[in-house]
This record gives C-alpha cells, sequence and structure tokens, in this order.
C-alpha cells in the first residue's frame, strides 16, 4: 500500500493513525502542500491529501472512505462497535466533523471569527457522557477528532484545561502508540 501523505495534513494523521491502530506496512510519499506535484491530480483529481493506492490500482482519496474501507479489509482490531446503534451514532461523528469542530478550526486558524470555544465545551459535554466519541470503546470517530484537537493545542495554543473530559480523553487516547506517534509528529510541526 502507498500513501500520499503530507505529514502537516491533519486528514492523513486519520489514515496514519487507523494504519497504525491496524499494525499495517505501507509506503509513505510525502507530498510538498505548498508546491504540490502535477502527478497528485493523475491520483486524486481534488489534489488533495490523503490518497491510499494499493498493487491492484485502487486508488482511494477522502480520510473518511479510506478509514471505512481499512476498517471493512482488515477487521482486527475492530474500530467500530458491534452494536449497529452505537456504529452509527460514531459515523455521525465523523459525518458532522466539520460543523462540530472543522469549521471553527479553520476559521481561528485563519485569524476569523471562530466558535472553536463552543465546539471544544460540545465536545467535553459529549466525552462526558461517553467515554469515547466512539461510544464505550475508542475507535473510528475518535480518530477523526483528535488530529485536530491535537493541532488546536499545538498549533493554535488552545489551552485544554477548561475541557477536563477532553483532557482526560487526550490523555486517556495518548497512551496508544498510533496516537503517541501523532503526538510526536505534531509537536516537531
Ligand atoms: N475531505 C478531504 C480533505 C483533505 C484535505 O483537505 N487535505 C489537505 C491537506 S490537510 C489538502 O490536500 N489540501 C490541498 C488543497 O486543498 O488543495 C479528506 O477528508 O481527505
Amino acid at each position: 500500500m502507498i500513501v500520499y501523505d503530507a505529514a502537516r495534513c491533519p486528514y492523513c494523521a486519520r489514515v496514519r493513525i487507523v494504519l497504525a491502530e491496524k499494525g499495517l506496512a505501507y509506503e509513505p510519499v510525502e507530498v510538498d502542500l505548498s508546491d504540490r506535484p502535477a502527478w497528485l491530480y493523475e491520483k486524486n483529481p481534488c489534489g488533495k491529501v490523503p490518497v491510499l493506492e494499493e498493487d491492484g490500482g485502487l486508488l482511494l482519496p477522502e480520510s473518511t472512505v479510506i478509514m471505512e474501507y481499512l476498517e471493512e479489509r482488515f477487521l482486527e482490531p475492530a474500530l467500530w462497535p458491534a452494536d449497529p446503534a452505537e456504529r452509527a451514532l460514531g459515523r455521525l461523528w465523523l459525518d458532522r466533523f466539520d460543523d462540530r469542530l472543522g469549521e471553527d478550526y479553520y476559521a481561528a486558524r485563519r485569524g476569523d471569527e471562530s466558535q472553536l470555544v463552543q465546539r471544544l465545551a460540545e465536545l467535553d459535554a459529549a466525552l462526558e457522557a461517553q467515554p469515547y466519541l466512539t461510544g464505550r470503546e475508542y475507535g473510528l470517530a475518535d480518530i477523526g477528532y483528535i488530529p485536530w484537537i491535537l493541532r488546536a493545542r499545538s498549533n493554535l495554543g488552545v489551552e485544554l484545561d477548561p475541557y477536563p473530559a477532553v483532557s482526560s480523553w487526550l490523555e486517556r487516547v495518548s497512551e496508544r502508540p498510533a496516537v503517541a506517534a501523532e503526538l510526536e509528529l505534531t509537536a516537531a510541526l
């Protein structure tokens, strides 16, 4: 498997975490996002990373599609809960990512008016009600949000102390080698 990747890209980070959780070997191809190569458009007409490429010719863009593909193709360890309702609610977190965090994260990064504080408070309330965004166990919904929370802290200087459930969740997930590797990478950006 080849992953067209960029260290600083949080969407790529989602894919890197899933690959690491599942113990899958792959060849990363680092793409310079400030000078994107023309060939990237052959891999993904949108010119975005991540893209997963497989020997048989499969080319998959879109982080959530790649995550779901890896989850279905490599069953262990499972990153969606067995319970269909819990799984559906986890998928809702991924589906609503832009509304629940993404748009306000990027607005804050641009220096525009942003409701990031409100979004973090909502995440905190959700994580007070259940241990993980995926439900009772860690999984793809958590992986869908972790890269932005790490970058909010390290790149935007967001203090997480006012959000104790988010802080405790981040501490717990950071004990996982797949997430610890991202933490290290994010700190070095
Ligand atoms: N919806 C895409 C978003 C990927 C994305 O925006 N990647 C950024 C890097 S973080 C990118 O390639 N940007 C180049 C561009 O927007 O042209 C996904 O989930 O994979």
